[in-house]
Protein backbone atom coordinates (compact mmCIF):
# COMPACT_ATOMS: atom_id res chain seq x y z
CA UNK A 1 0.00 0.00 0.00
CA UNK A 2 1.34 3.10 -1.14
CA UNK A 3 0.51 7.01 0.04
CA UNK A 4 0.90 9.95 -1.43
CA UNK A 5 -0.22 12.50 1.39
CA UNK A 6 -0.35 16.39 1.27
CA UNK A 7 1.47 18.27 3.72
CA UNK A 8 -1.45 20.17 4.04
CA UNK A 9 -4.25 18.11 5.65
CA UNK A 10 -5.97 20.67 8.04
CA UNK A 11 -9.62 20.26 7.17
CA UNK A 12 -12.93 19.22 9.09
CA UNK A 13 -13.94 17.52 5.80
CA UNK A 14 -12.95 14.46 4.21
CA UNK A 15 -14.38 13.35 0.89
CA UNK A 16 -13.12 9.40 -0.07
CA UNK A 17 -13.17 8.68 -4.07
CA UNK A 18 -12.37 5.45 -4.45
CA UNK A 19 -11.54 4.38 -8.20
CA UNK A 20 -10.59 1.77 -10.52
CA UNK A 21 -10.10 2.97 -14.30
CA UNK A 22 -11.75 6.33 -13.62
CA UNK A 23 -8.69 8.25 -15.85
CA UNK A 24 -11.83 9.87 -18.13
CA UNK A 25 -13.38 11.23 -15.04
CA UNK A 26 -11.02 11.98 -12.23
CA UNK A 27 -10.03 15.23 -13.49
CA UNK A 28 -13.13 16.95 -13.90
CA UNK A 29 -14.85 15.18 -10.23
CA UNK A 30 -11.63 16.90 -8.42
CA UNK A 31 -11.86 20.31 -10.55
CA UNK A 32 -15.52 20.67 -9.50
CA UNK A 33 -14.91 19.44 -5.86
CA UNK A 34 -11.77 22.51 -5.83
CA UNK A 35 -14.35 24.78 -6.35
CA UNK A 36 -16.52 24.05 -3.37
CA UNK A 37 -16.57 27.00 -1.17
CA UNK A 38 -15.61 24.65 1.52
CA UNK A 39 -12.34 23.43 2.91
CA UNK A 40 -11.88 19.69 1.97
CA UNK A 41 -9.61 16.86 2.04
CA UNK A 42 -9.89 14.83 -0.58
CA UNK A 43 -8.72 11.09 -0.38
CA UNK A 44 -8.01 9.08 -3.75
CA UNK A 45 -8.15 5.03 -3.25
CA UNK A 46 -7.10 4.07 -6.23
CA UNK A 47 -6.33 -0.44 -6.78
CA UNK A 48 -3.47 0.55 -9.46
CA UNK A 49 -5.97 1.29 -12.11
CA UNK A 50 -4.33 0.17 -15.06
CA UNK A 51 -5.48 3.26 -17.40
CA UNK A 52 -3.51 5.71 -15.50
CA UNK A 53 -6.00 7.13 -12.90
CA UNK A 54 -3.08 7.41 -10.14
CA UNK A 55 -1.10 9.20 -12.33
CA UNK A 56 -3.42 11.84 -13.16
CA UNK A 57 -3.91 12.23 -9.51
CA UNK A 58 -0.41 12.33 -8.58
CA UNK A 59 -0.29 15.22 -11.49
CA UNK A 60 -3.40 16.97 -10.07
CA UNK A 61 -1.44 16.77 -6.39
CA UNK A 62 1.18 19.57 -8.01
CA UNK A 63 -1.62 21.72 -8.29
CA UNK A 64 -3.93 21.22 -5.61
CA UNK A 65 -2.42 20.51 -1.80
CA UNK A 66 -5.72 18.87 -0.32
CA UNK A 67 -5.41 15.97 -2.47
CA UNK A 68 -4.19 12.33 -0.80
CA UNK A 69 -3.49 9.15 -3.21
CA UNK A 70 -4.02 5.78 -1.46
CA UNK A 71 -2.68 3.17 -4.26
CA UNK A 72 -3.32 -0.22 -3.39
CA UNK A 73 -1.95 -3.17 -5.40
CA UNK A 74 -4.70 -4.86 -6.46
CA UNK A 75 -8.72 -4.19 -7.85
CA UNK A 76 -9.83 -5.30 -3.83
CA UNK A 77 -13.37 -4.41 -4.01
CA UNK A 78 -15.20 -1.14 -3.18
CA UNK A 79 -16.10 -1.89 0.36
CA UNK A 80 -12.22 -2.74 1.07
CA UNK A 81 -11.36 0.11 -0.78
CA UNK A 82 -14.01 2.74 1.38
CA UNK A 83 -13.46 0.94 4.45
CA UNK A 84 -9.17 1.32 3.61
CA UNK A 85 -10.14 5.27 3.58
CA UNK A 86 -12.46 5.29 6.63
CA UNK A 87 -8.86 3.95 8.53
CA UNK A 88 -6.75 6.58 7.13
CA UNK A 89 -8.85 9.13 7.72
CA UNK A 90 -9.35 8.39 11.32
CA UNK A 91 -5.93 8.06 12.26
CA UNK A 92 -4.63 10.68 10.51
CA UNK A 93 -3.38 13.27 12.56
CA UNK A 94 -6.01 16.53 12.84
CA UNK A 95 -9.11 13.75 11.90
CA UNK A 96 -11.91 15.34 10.11
CA UNK A 97 -15.46 15.92 11.44
CA UNK A 98 -17.34 14.36 8.72
CA UNK A 99 -16.37 11.71 6.09
CA UNK A 100 -18.19 11.97 2.28
CA UNK A 101 -17.78 8.97 0.05
CA UNK A 102 -18.81 9.27 -3.45
CA UNK A 103 -18.72 7.67 -6.88
CA UNK A 104 -15.90 9.19 -8.94
CA UNK A 105 -17.27 8.43 -12.17
CA UNK A 106 -19.17 11.59 -12.08
CA UNK A 107 -22.46 10.53 -11.38
CA UNK A 108 -22.98 12.49 -8.02
CA UNK A 109 -22.78 15.97 -8.25
CA UNK A 110 -20.15 17.62 -5.60
CA UNK A 111 -22.51 20.63 -5.74
CA UNK A 112 -24.82 18.52 -3.59
CA UNK A 113 -21.95 18.01 -0.96
CA UNK A 114 -22.58 21.57 1.36
CA UNK A 115 -26.36 20.32 2.07
CA UNK A 116 -25.66 16.78 2.84
CA UNK A 117 -22.98 18.59 5.47
CA UNK A 118 -25.52 21.08 6.74
CA UNK A 119 -27.59 17.88 7.62
CA UNK A 120 -24.87 16.24 9.39
CA UNK A 121 -23.70 19.10 11.22
CA UNK A 122 -27.30 19.43 12.42
CA UNK A 123 -26.94 16.21 14.16
CA UNK A 124 -27.05 13.28 11.98
CA UNK A 125 -24.57 10.29 11.91
CA UNK A 126 -25.23 9.19 8.13
CA UNK A 127 -26.87 11.19 5.34
CA UNK A 128 -27.46 9.40 2.48
CA UNK A 129 -27.60 11.39 -1.06
CA UNK A 130 -31.04 9.90 -2.04
CA UNK A 131 -32.13 9.19 -5.59
CA UNK A 132 -35.28 7.66 -4.33
CA UNK A 133 -36.74 9.80 -1.58
CA UNK A 134 -39.15 12.85 -2.71
CA UNK A 135 -37.25 15.06 -4.75
CA UNK A 136 -34.62 12.50 -5.98
CA UNK A 137 -33.75 11.49 -9.87
CA UNK A 138 -32.05 9.25 -12.23
CA UNK A 139 -31.00 10.68 -15.15
CA UNK A 140 -30.02 8.32 -17.94
CA UNK A 141 -30.52 5.26 -16.97
CA UNK A 142 -32.73 2.38 -19.08
CA UNK A 143 -35.91 1.83 -17.49
CA UNK A 144 -34.95 -1.98 -17.09
CA UNK A 145 -32.05 -0.69 -15.01
CA UNK A 146 -33.54 2.19 -12.83
CA UNK A 147 -37.14 -0.74 -12.41
CA UNK A 148 -34.37 -3.31 -11.19
CA UNK A 149 -32.53 -0.70 -8.75
CA UNK A 150 -36.19 0.91 -7.51
CA UNK A 151 -37.24 -2.77 -6.43
CA UNK A 152 -34.36 -3.87 -5.34
CA UNK A 153 -34.29 -0.77 -2.64
CA UNK A 154 -37.68 -1.57 -2.44
CA UNK A 155 -36.65 -5.59 -1.32
CA UNK A 156 -34.12 -4.32 0.71
CA UNK A 157 -35.87 -2.49 2.96
CA UNK A 158 -38.43 -5.36 3.42
CA UNK A 159 -35.85 -7.89 4.18
CA UNK A 160 -33.98 -5.77 6.87
CA UNK A 161 -36.90 -3.81 7.85
CA UNK A 162 -35.39 -0.31 7.56
CA UNK A 163 -37.45 2.64 6.39
CA UNK A 164 -35.06 3.94 3.98
CA UNK A 165 -35.38 4.48 0.43
CA UNK A 166 -31.79 4.32 -1.46
CA UNK A 167 -29.95 1.40 0.30
CA UNK A 168 -27.34 1.38 -2.42
CA UNK A 169 -26.33 5.22 -2.81
CA UNK A 170 -22.57 5.72 -2.46
CA UNK A 171 -22.98 9.17 -1.74
CA UNK A 172 -23.12 9.71 2.11
CA UNK A 173 -21.85 11.89 4.75
CA UNK A 174 -20.87 10.24 7.56
CA UNK A 175 -19.72 11.91 11.34
CA UNK A 176 -16.18 10.70 12.32
CA UNK A 177 -17.42 9.64 15.51
CA UNK A 178 -20.18 7.19 14.18
CA UNK A 179 -17.45 5.86 11.95
CA UNK A 180 -14.55 5.29 14.72
CA UNK A 181 -17.53 3.74 16.11
CA UNK A 182 -18.34 0.94 13.69
CA UNK A 183 -14.99 0.67 11.62
CA UNK A 184 -14.31 -2.73 13.98
CA UNK A 185 -17.15 -4.24 12.30
CA UNK A 186 -16.89 -3.21 8.55
CA UNK A 187 -15.71 -6.08 6.59
CA UNK A 188 -17.80 -5.85 3.50
CA UNK A 189 -15.31 -7.21 0.38
CA UNK A 190 -17.99 -5.05 -2.68
CA UNK A 191 -21.07 -2.99 -2.72
CA UNK A 192 -22.88 -4.53 0.77
CA UNK A 193 -20.52 -1.94 1.94
CA UNK A 194 -23.45 0.67 1.20
CA UNK A 195 -26.19 -1.52 3.43
CA UNK A 196 -23.62 -2.50 6.13
CA UNK A 197 -23.05 0.96 7.17
CA UNK A 198 -26.79 1.52 7.37
CA UNK A 199 -27.24 -2.22 9.53
CA UNK A 200 -24.45 -0.45 11.69
CA UNK A 201 -26.47 2.56 12.15
CA UNK A 202 -29.59 0.48 13.30
CA UNK A 203 -27.51 -1.28 15.58
CA UNK A 204 -26.01 1.60 16.65
CA UNK A 205 -29.22 3.50 17.15
CA UNK A 206 -27.62 6.41 15.00
CA UNK A 207 -29.07 9.29 13.54
CA UNK A 208 -30.03 8.88 9.56
CA UNK A 209 -31.93 11.32 7.03
CA UNK A 210 -31.81 11.11 3.36
CA UNK A 211 -31.83 14.08 1.21
CA UNK A 212 -32.58 13.96 -2.50
CA UNK A 213 -30.12 13.85 -5.09
CA UNK A 214 -29.85 13.44 -9.21
CA UNK A 215 -27.82 10.74 -9.84
CA UNK A 216 -26.51 10.71 -13.61
CA UNK A 217 -25.12 8.28 -15.34
CA UNK A 218 -21.64 7.93 -16.14
CA UNK A 219 -20.64 9.43 -19.59
CA UNK A 220 -17.07 7.60 -19.81
CA UNK A 221 -15.88 4.75 -18.88
CA UNK A 222 -17.20 1.30 -17.95
CA UNK A 223 -19.51 -0.03 -14.75
CA UNK A 224 -17.12 -2.02 -12.30
CA UNK A 225 -20.52 -3.70 -11.05
CA UNK A 226 -19.86 -7.50 -12.14
CA UNK A 227 -22.31 -10.22 -11.88
CA UNK A 228 -19.89 -11.62 -9.15
CA UNK A 229 -20.33 -8.38 -7.19
CA UNK A 230 -24.21 -8.36 -8.03
CA UNK A 231 -24.44 -12.19 -6.31
CA UNK A 232 -22.34 -11.34 -2.94
CA UNK A 233 -24.81 -8.09 -2.66
CA UNK A 234 -27.45 -10.38 -2.60
CA UNK A 235 -26.23 -13.29 -0.79
CA UNK A 236 -25.51 -9.92 1.60
CA UNK A 237 -28.94 -8.71 1.87
CA UNK A 238 -30.40 -12.49 2.05
CA UNK A 239 -28.25 -13.30 5.20
CA UNK A 240 -28.90 -10.27 7.20
CA UNK A 241 -32.37 -10.79 6.32
CA UNK A 242 -31.89 -14.07 7.91
CA UNK A 243 -30.39 -13.10 10.76
CA UNK A 244 -32.98 -10.59 11.06
CA UNK A 245 -32.01 -7.76 12.94
CA UNK A 246 -34.87 -5.97 14.59
CA UNK A 247 -33.51 -3.86 17.13
CA UNK A 248 -36.22 -1.30 17.99
CA UNK A 249 -36.80 2.24 17.03
CA UNK A 250 -35.10 3.56 13.74
CA UNK A 251 -34.09 7.18 13.23
CA UNK A 252 -34.22 8.33 10.05
CA UNK A 253 -35.32 11.61 8.96
CA UNK A 254 -36.18 12.58 5.56
CA UNK A 255 -35.38 16.17 4.14
CA UNK A 256 -36.04 18.06 0.91
CA UNK A 257 -33.55 19.50 -1.55
CA UNK A 258 -33.22 22.98 -0.22
N1 LIG B 1 -10.60 1.34 -5.42
C1 LIG B 1 -11.66 0.72 -5.98
N2 LIG B 1 -12.69 1.44 -6.49
C2 LIG B 1 -13.71 0.78 -7.06
C3 LIG B 1 -13.78 -0.63 -7.13
N3 LIG B 1 -14.95 -0.98 -7.75
C4 LIG B 1 -15.58 0.17 -8.05
N4 LIG B 1 -14.84 1.24 -7.65
C5 LIG B 1 -15.16 2.66 -7.77
O1 LIG B 1 -16.36 2.85 -7.05
C6 LIG B 1 -17.19 3.82 -7.68
C7 LIG B 1 -18.54 3.17 -8.05
O2 LIG B 1 -18.33 2.20 -9.06
P1 LIG B 1 -19.18 2.16 -10.44
O3 LIG B 1 -18.49 1.32 -11.45
O4 LIG B 1 -19.48 3.55 -10.84
O5 LIG B 1 -20.40 1.38 -9.98
P2 LIG B 1 -21.85 1.77 -10.20
O6 LIG B 1 -22.02 3.23 -9.90
O7 LIG B 1 -22.63 0.80 -9.40
O8 LIG B 1 -22.04 1.43 -11.74
P3 LIG B 1 -22.22 2.44 -13.01
O9 LIG B 1 -23.55 2.24 -13.50
O10 LIG B 1 -21.26 2.06 -14.03
O11 LIG B 1 -21.97 3.82 -12.56
C8 LIG B 1 -16.41 4.32 -8.90
O12 LIG B 1 -15.72 5.49 -8.55
C9 LIG B 1 -15.45 3.16 -9.18
O13 LIG B 1 -14.29 3.55 -9.85
C10 LIG B 1 -12.68 -1.38 -6.58
O14 LIG B 1 -12.63 -2.61 -6.60
N5 LIG B 1 -11.66 -0.66 -6.03
MG1 LIG C 1 -21.20 4.66 -11.00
Amino acid sequence: MKTHAPENTDSSTAILLPTYCEAENIEKIISVIEKLEIKTRIIVIDDSSPDGTGRIVKALQRKHKNITLLTRSLKSGLGTAITYGFRYVVSSKNPPEYIITMDADCSHDPNDIPRLLQHAKSGYDVVIGSRYCQGGTVKGWPLTRLAISKIANKLTAKLVSLPISDFTSGFRCYSRRYIERILPNLHSQTYEIQIETLRQAHINKAKVAETPITFTNRKKGKSKLTKTEIMSFIFYVLRTAIRNFRIGHFNCAFFDGE
